[in-house]
């Protein structure tokens, strides 16, 4: 029996290999053991009283799941001890938290801690999403400006998925490799190496009872999709977790869109901790994130809860979504 990489070993090799900093090793390895303790709270959320609403909305609005406030606080706390890191940017808090200050702390935490939490309650797919920077201002402290960085600033991200397994995705900006949970060694193992996004696939997402909303040529697009008898049809796959509707992507191709509505003109999803660590993933692996009008990793960050619109997957389905949005048909 060949003996299995862990994550830890692996982001050791990594380390060797391409003298990544190690300290990004020690924040992914906290990473891997804040999803560790996610995973069983999340599996086990009904039996303890974790499930439901706690009543209150979160810092961009949303109704606050108790597993929201739960998945929040693992984070702060996983990384509040280590020395490395200055300040979290989090989907659950109002502003950016700092948390430590001098030297060492030269790295910022973006989290979404618990993406799709409108799901935790039905049992289905759940998420966390992070992006890691280097800190930029020189002072004693850090301060908000430090999480407004662009994408291409971002020196490691990945994904937690909850779902039938729980996977750990990540890259430091060389390639994309995927760990499963094997929950009886409580150890994360190298499942998926070196990860290639498919250059076409054969499904979508979208949320499309929001089709009335959008623009014209992005409804002539979920129309050619969804065209039965087109070579070019593609199967309808949502999960309402944008996390597991973006590993499909990584894994078979195909795309994911969330396009401005008349509610939300920028769109839904957040920029930077939601978007952008998925774009940068996504690129690595050789696919392609667009907000429609610039490539996602590349949009300036003025907010920490900034909105994007969000298209993201295989290389020649996000092409094709473009065309559609600047000629409205077929090329
Ligand atoms: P949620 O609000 O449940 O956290 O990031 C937000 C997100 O979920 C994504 O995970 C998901 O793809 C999307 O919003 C779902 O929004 P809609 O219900 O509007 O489709």
């Amino acid at each position: 029996m060949n003996l299995p990489t862990t994550f830890n070993g692996h982001l050791w090799q990594q380390h060797r290999r391409s003298e990544q900093p190690i300290e990004i090793s020690i924040l992914l390895t906290q990473m891997g053991f804040a999803a560790k303790v996610l995973a069983q709270e999340i599996s086990r959320a009904a039996l303890v009283g974790n499930l439901g609403l706690v009543g209150e909305k979160n810092a961009t609005g949303d109704a606050q799941k108790k597993l929201d406030v739960f998945s929040n606080q693992i984070m702060i706390d996983a990384f509040s001890n280590i020395g490395l890191v200055a300040a979290i940017a989090s989907e659950e808090l109002d502003q950016v938290k700092l948390i430590e200050c001098g030297q060492q702390a030269q790295y910022i935490l973006c989290t979404d801690p618990l993406d799709g939490s409108s799901n935790t309650d039905t049992g289905s797919a759940v998420g966390t999403i992070f992006g890691i920077y280097r800190r930029q201002t020189t002072g004693y402290c850090s301060t908000e400006a430090d999480a407004l960085q662009p994408g291409t600033e971002l020196v490691a991200a990945g994904y937690v998925l909850y779902g039938t397994s729980t996977m750990l995705v990540y890259s430091t900006g060389s390639r994309v490799d995927g760990f499963t949970l094997d929950p009886s060694l409580g150890e994360f193992l190298l499942s998926h190496e070196n990860i290639r996004c498919p250059e076409t696939g054969k499904t979508y997402s979208a949320n499309l009872s929001y089709y009335q909303e959008w623009h014209p040529h992005i409804q002539n697009f979920a129309d050619y999709l969804g065209d039965r008898k087109s070579h070019a049809a593609h199967t309808l796959r949502y999960s309402g977790a944008l996390v597991a509707d973006v590993h499909r992507c990584l894994l078979e191709g195909g795309l994911y869109f969330y396009p401005p509505t008349e509610d939300q003109p920028d769109g839904k999803l957040r920029l930077l901790y939601e978007c952008a660590p998925l774009a940068f993933l996504v690129e690595q692996a050789g696919g392609r994130a667009t907000s429609g009008q610039a490539r996602i990793m590349e949009l300036e960050v003025t907010s920490i809860h900034q909105r994007s619109p969000l298209v993201i997957g295989s290389q020649s389905a996000v092409d094709l979504y473009q065309t559609f949005l600047e000629q409205g048909k077929a090329p």
